[in-house]
């Protein structure tokens, strides 16, 4: 009987009846656009069309299953789908074992992170990982399990629904790249299961492997080196971008599909409300080329957002592409084929830091200059830190635009960050095999920025301005800003990584520390360094909560001229954000009138601005 309906048929059939005009709706305009991406994918599969109509069913199935406070939401957001772009949003990640140890745990951090501001909540890998080492968290066992470490099922639905309470949306991680080696596909994949190896690309010898190698880039080139692993019981080669123990999933079959897109809805289905999708460049493989950005993967990840519309219309996905400038914007597809929500802007936050190093903020401008707008209701995230290293590798075309040699001028930026000269920085270069090419450099913010080192008041002051600029850039840009657990506190690097022998090759953990919460006590205290820094990034939030103008998709100019140190960011015509990103005292000419909203000051004509200061001023009537 079924194999006479079409797959929305399918899909509808299965709906109890109160949710069946929603969903004709909505597939009215999506259902068309996603079975021509698959076709694009998997239409020569001889069975396609029957694992289209089991995949519209399973939709069903999932859709009719989701709780009616959070159909709730779906309405309310598809009736707003902007909900995301204004500027009282703001973001907060952090492991769960380092804020609160367990997800119950979590929860009692609400009122500090409404005290913050936050709005968006995004937890660190929580599912169970791998038994042993697991990148992490992001080698998953398990994706319909909460690691039982840090609680249980009931837990995270109980979070993710005090979260809602609050005001605040649960973001988690959905590594759809690769799972562990111990996921039962993998397993069963050992055993010798045709299916389940099917899932992967597996190899018999190394021809295949070699020939892919000679154009693949390594995200790990010291602790993994290569992107292929010998599994003995397979008797074959796995395709193993990250660590060997992260297995990439074989996309080109549609069963990794309809599976991972399932996936993403049960999770869904528990409150989880943003999607950071890791990895997504890497998710469809091309012989000849780097396997990274390919126009499959931007198909893959269209279907997966056409998947979402369709049966959790309320839910945001987020890609994680640490990718070129030029790349990232197709992350967000068009208007008429939309892909993700939120991407990270890597190549903003990796500037920003640039821009200190550089004692001039030339490659900040060429990004922003080579920013584009977005589609409608789409928004960049910025950031200033977090768990992973700042890539220097997503800045080459920057690096090179004023016609340097890009990979020494990285290199060179990477050095002051692990501390070279003498550099105020307190920080490590991260997976560098080469000593004359960056890779990527780690360390919290406040290290980095110098607060580490810091021996007088003088120098404290100059860090903590340094900080303060770079998250005033994040707060300013346009875009969902997202806070990096404990930086608010501005919490140093956790060196104690070293003396754990299977992360000591890792560096990216000395930014993972616990939480400190004898800072968070301290935070009023302004005399204290963490309460200063708590001071001024509240300062911060509430100043961006008050104008429309800082809003994600408000406009923004890059304003020319004058001193090269400056970056004079216009966001509308009524507010103007000054930076100086040198360590010398500078000057800008303004016209008009106007007040700096951080001091209330008055100001006109060529005003001085000191090492490191920022202004956030809003043009005044005379
Ligand atoms: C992501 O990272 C995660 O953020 C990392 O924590 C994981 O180790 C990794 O995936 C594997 O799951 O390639 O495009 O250079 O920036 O590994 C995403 C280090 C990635 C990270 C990189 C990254």
């Amino acid at each position: 009987m079924t194999n006479t309906l079409t797959p929305s048929e399918r899909m509808l059939a299965v709906l109890p009846d109160a949710l069946r005009a929603d969903a004709s709706r909505r597939l009215a305009t999506r259902a068309e656009p996603l079975r021509a991406l698959l076709a694009g994918l998997y239409g020569e599969h001889a069975d396609f069309q029957p694992w289209l109509g089991e995949l519209m069913e399973t939709l069903g199935t999932l859709l009719a299953a989701r709780p009616g406070e959070l159909r709730q939401l779906d309405a309310q957001r598809e009736a707003q789908p902007d909900w995301f772009l204004n500027q009282r949003m703001l973001g907060y990640c952090a492991y769960v074992q380092n804020f609160g140890a367990t997800l119950n745990g979590v929860a009692s951090h609400i009122p500090h992170l409404q005290e913050l501001g936050v709005s968006y909540l995004h937890l660190l890998p929580f599912l169970k990982p791998r038994e042993g080492e697991s990148d992490g968290g992001f080698a998953v066992a398990d994706f319909d399990q909460v690691d039982p470490a840090l609680g249980n099922n009931a837990d995270l639905e109980a979070l993710t629904g005090r979260l809602r309470g609050a005001g605040i949306s649960l973001c988690s991680d959905f590594i759809l790249n690769h799972v562990a080696d111990d996921h039962v596909w993998a397993r069963a994949a050992r055993a010798g299961d045709a299916e389940a190896r099917a899932m992967f690309h597996v190899f018999p010898d190394r021809a295949m492997p070699d020939r892919y190698e000679s154009t693949l880039g390594q995200v790990f080139p010291q602790v993994a080196p290569g992107n292929f692993t010998h599994i003995a019981a397979l008797d074959a080669w796995v395709w193993t971008t990250f660590y060997p123990y992260q297995w990439d999933l074989n996309y080109a079959n549609p069963a990794v599909f309809a599976a991972m897109a399932a996936t993403l809805l049960r999770l869904a289905n528990r409150g989880i409300e943003v999607f950071r999708l890791d990895s997504t460049a890497f998710l469809w493989k091309r012989e000849g080329t780097n396997c990274m950005n390919q126009p499959e993967a931007h198909a893959l990840l269209q279907a997966l957002r056409a998947v979402v519309d369709i049966a959790a219309p309320g839910v945001l996905l987020k890609a994680e592409a640490i990718v070129p400038t030029r790349e990232l914007p197709a992350y967000f597809g068009s208007a008429d084929a939309p892909e993700c929500h939120i991407a990270y802007h890597s190549s903003l936050m990796a500037a920003g830091w640039a821009a200190l190093a550089e004692d001039n903020p030339s490659l900040l401008r060429e990004v922003i200059a080579t920013t584009p707008a977005l589609p409608p209701s789409a928004s960049w995230l910025s950031y200033v830190r977090c768990h992973d290293d700042i890539g220097w590798n997503v800045l080459r075309a920057e690096a090179a635009a004023d016609g340097s040699d890009a990979k020494a001028r990285l290199a060179r930026i990477a050095q002051f960050f692990s501390g070279a000269n003498d550099s105020y920085a307190s920080g490590a270069a991260f997976q560098s095999s080469d000593p004359n090419a960056a890779h990527g450099s780690n360390g919290m913010a406040a290290s980095l920025a110098g607060l580490e080192k810091a021996t007088g008041p003088q120098q404290r002051a100059a860090a903590l301005r340094r900080l303060q600029l770079l998250h005033g850039l994040a707060l300013s840009f346009g875009a969902l800003p997202v806070l990096y657990m404990g930086d608010e506190l501005a919490q140093q690097n956790d060196y104690s990584y070293t003396r754990r022998p299977q992360h000591a090759m890792d560096s990216r953990w000395l930014q993972r520390p616990p939480f400190e919460t004898g800072r968070w006590r301290e935070r009023l205290d302004r005399s204290r360094t963490s309460g200063a820094m708590f001071a001024q990034l509240c300062r911060l939030v509430q100043l961006r909560r008050h104008h429309d103008a800082l809003a994600a998709a408000a406009p923004r100019t890059l304003l020319d001229g004058g001193d090269p140190a400056i970056l004079a960011l216009a966001r509308g015509p009524d507010l103007l954000v000054l930076m100086n990103f040198s360590g010398q005292p500078r000057r800008f000419a303004l016209s008009g009138r106007w007040t700096d909203c951080l001091s209330d000051r008055i100001l006109v004509g060529d005003i001085p601005l000191e090492p490191w200061a920022m202004l956030w001023l809003e043009r005044t009537e005379d």
